[in-house]
């Protein structure tokens, strides 16, 4: 914690009460959706207890609160062992995390290390790299990002709190408005409307910004959901506490309680969250929900709340961050 970063944890920060969070009753939902991506089915009936959520991410401010109170230091601020990473040549076992770069033209889009640069220094002080910093760049009211999942296990285990399931995610940015294709509508962009910050224009080189936005977007810059959530689309995606699954498990292979309905469901498990296209790498993947800032028409059409993605757990990027959840039960 340096001096800068003090003055902007206010008094009144205090990210461990439950200021600042929205009930959401408990209910039954369709889960998932069978008309875009097939991570995304089966479509299933699920049903939630009921829950507190944050109402936005975990901003830059609220983590800075945190790091004052713990002296917590992320994932990305210590060198790698190279030993969790075979083949890892020794002069990348420094510090650092990916970092998005536009390309200067149109690039082959099933290759994602041509935007995304591992950045040496770039962490969640210096989300773009150590030239960069939350004061100037005015990011204090932006979701945290450059943060790993055992980052934002260690907020949620510091405030009192849990990262949500995918299930209560999902449920929660629907925000009661069951069985559509967006959380406002069945429309992306209703009447031209931006409702959410992601990417306009031809991923990766030609973003048009028509929502105002190029990287991510102070919380609460667009409108909330149904249940009064911030964000909950589009600026960052969000860890969840769910290991990766290819396919939604069906509900009458779930065991559910009542005829064809899930009870908080809780993702699959470890060994199957695994990479099969990358087997020398033994890392667990989490579901990320939400899209982000990148998700556009041509390449990524993840900004909705049926939409997931597999993360390995130690990945810190710039466009991922996370919000917590208090369960009743
Ligand atoms: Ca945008």
């Amino acid at each position: 914690m340096n001096r800068l970063m003090v003055k902007h944890v206010r008094d009144t920060d205090n990210p461990t009460s439950h200021d600042g969070m929205v009930r959401i009753p408990g209910g039954s939902f369709a889960m998932g959706s069978d008309r875009f991506y097939p991570e995304e089915g089966p479509v299933r009936q699920v049903r939630i207890d009921g829950f507190l959520i944050d109402e936005t991410p975990v901003t830059n401010r609220q983590f800075a609160a945190f790091v004052a109170a713990t002296g917590y230091v992320t994932v990305a601020e210590q060198a790698p062992d190279p030993a969790d990473y075979p083949g890892m040549l020794p002069d990348m076992a420094r510090a650092g995390s990916l970092v998005f770069h536009k390309t200067p033209t149109p690039v082959d889009t099933r290759d994602p290390s041509q935007w995304w640069s591992f950045v040496f220094g770039a962490c969640w002080r210096h989300p773009l790299g150590p030239d960069s910093d939350l004061d100037a760049l005015d990011l204090w009211e932006h979701p945290v990002v450059q943060v790993s999942h055992a980052d934002a296990q260690a907020y949620a285990d510091w405030a009192g709190k849990a990262l949500p399931t995918e299930a209560e995610w999902e449920y929660a940015a629907r925000g009661g408005a069951d069985g559509l294709d967006y959380a406002w509508g069945e429309e992306l962009a209703p009447q031209g409307a931006m409702l959410a910050n992601y990417w306009q224009g031809l991923f990766p080189f030609a973003n048009q910004c028509l929502d105002g936005w190029e990287r991510t977007s102070p919380v609460r810059a667009f409108p909330a959901n149904g249940h009064g959530l911030y964000d909950m689309i589009g600026n960052t995606w969000e860890w969840t506490a769910d290991w990766w699954t290819d396919r939604h498990r069906p509900a009458r292979k779930a065991k559910p309680t009542a005829c064809c309905t899930i009870d908080n469901p809780r993702g699959g498990n470890v060994r199957g969250s695994l990479d099969p296209a990358q087997p020398d790498i033994p890392i667990g993947r989490k579901v990320l929900k939400g899209g982000s800032h990148l998700c556009a028409e041509n390449y990524c059409q993840r900004y909705r709340p049926a939409a997931r993605h597999p993360e390995m757990i130690d990945s810190a990027t710039s466009h991922i961050g996370f919000r917590c959840v208090v369960r009743e039960t």
